[in-house]
């Protein structure tokens, strides 16, 4: 079992970090900080497959999960960073029951699905079973985003083979009509994610949330989510910047 897998067992809610940023050291250190889970953002970064795989190396030395958020529903590329070492995908924008199918279909290995064989790396981080274990220790998210995603949100939780929901705020709210921002306390996007995360434990299955503040990420974790994002690697550094900065504000002439 991953780590992701243990926490779940024994109940608890899993604190996902984000890497939006390239960079092997980075990964390093980001994984040395005591996540449960970690992401690689490949969707809105600019991390190709070639710049993961040296992140997912340095990660590998912590005890962390590596999840890769890949670019889109795509099978070519889950396929590239499931070899690379990946335990867990998550998949933007899966609108349909198809798209579900199609999108665990290619984390697993037949009968289960139609992943390839050849994990160059999965073979050396996961041993020598690692054929026998992939399946059941990669995660499946599918990210629910979009108002045709809510419209086949049942469908969806209970494809065969999913792991969980992971829900993306920002990109939720646009396609409702309203602002894309993310940590929604109350309103209409806060409904649709209780939604999201009722849908996601009817079907058995885990529920993961976008957040870019720790006070809405802890209150996401009380309500039940079984993973939540609080923050990225990028978003850490504007926020301590200008703190940075501000504490030398009015000295040395400035
Ligand atoms: C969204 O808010 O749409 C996301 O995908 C979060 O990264
Ligand atoms: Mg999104």
């Amino acid at each position: 079992m991953t780590k992701l897998q243990d926490v779940w067992a024994a109940g608890k809610s899993a604190a996902n970090g984000w890497l939006a940023l390239p960079g092997s050291h980075l990964a390093e250190v980001m994984a040395h900080q005591g996540w449960d889970a970690l992401t690689i953002d490949l969707q809105h970064s600019s991390i190709d497959v070639a710049a993961a795989v040296p992140m997912l190396q340095a990660m590998a030395a912590a005890d962390v999960t590596p999840i890769v958020r890949v670019p889109w529903n795509e099978p070519s590329v889950m396929m590239r960073v499931l070899d690379a070492g990946a335990y867990g995908i998550i998949c933007p924008m899966v609108n349909s029951r198809e798209d579900a199918e199609n999108f665990v279909s290619a984390c697993r290995y037949p009968p289960a699905g139609m992943r390839s064989n050849g994990a160059y790396r999965g073979m050396i981080v996961g041993g020598s079973d690692y054929q026998k274990t992939a399946n059941s220790e990669i995660v499946t998210f599918a990210m629910i985003e979009t108002r045709e995603g809510m419209a086949n949100l049942k469908e969806i939780a209970e494809t065969p083979g999913l792991d969980a929901l992971y829900i993306g705020p920002t990109d939720l709210a646009f396609s409702h009509g309203h602002p894309p921002v993310h940590n929604n306390f109350d309103g209409p996007v806060a409904a649709l994610i209780a939604e999201i995360l009722a849908a996601a434990h009817a079907a058995g299955i885990k529920a993961g949330v976008h957040a870019t503040n720790t006070e809405y990420a802890a209150k996401m974790m009380e309500d039940g989510f079984d993973l939540v994002t609080p923050t990225s690697d990028l978003r850490m550094i504007q926020a301590a910047a200008p703190d940075v900065l501000a504490g030398l504000s009015g000295v040395g002439g400035r």
